[in-house]
């Protein structure tokens, strides 16, 4: 099991929380989605190395902005 953290910008409720839980949750592979939203801290496990691309473009679809660190 691989645990990456994430900074995702523009969530701002339960529903932001849910949103992304589920199209991250929906990339193969992932086991795991753990949103912090008042730091906007996601954490996600998963079988393998994530491409950051997949990530990006799973919280993009959910209507937010990963942040580059
Ligand atoms: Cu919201």
């Amino acid at each position: 099991m691989v645990t990456t953290t994430y900074q995702v910008q523009g969530m701002t409720c339960g529903h932001c929380v849910s949103a992304v839980s589920a199209e991250v949750g929906a990339i193969t592979g992932v086991n795991d989605v753990q949103v912090d939203l008042a730091t906007g801290r996601v954490t996600v496990t998963s079988e393998s190395p994530l491409d950051t691309d997949a990530v990006r473009a799973a919280v993009d679809e959910a209507g937010y902005d990963l942040v580059d660190e």
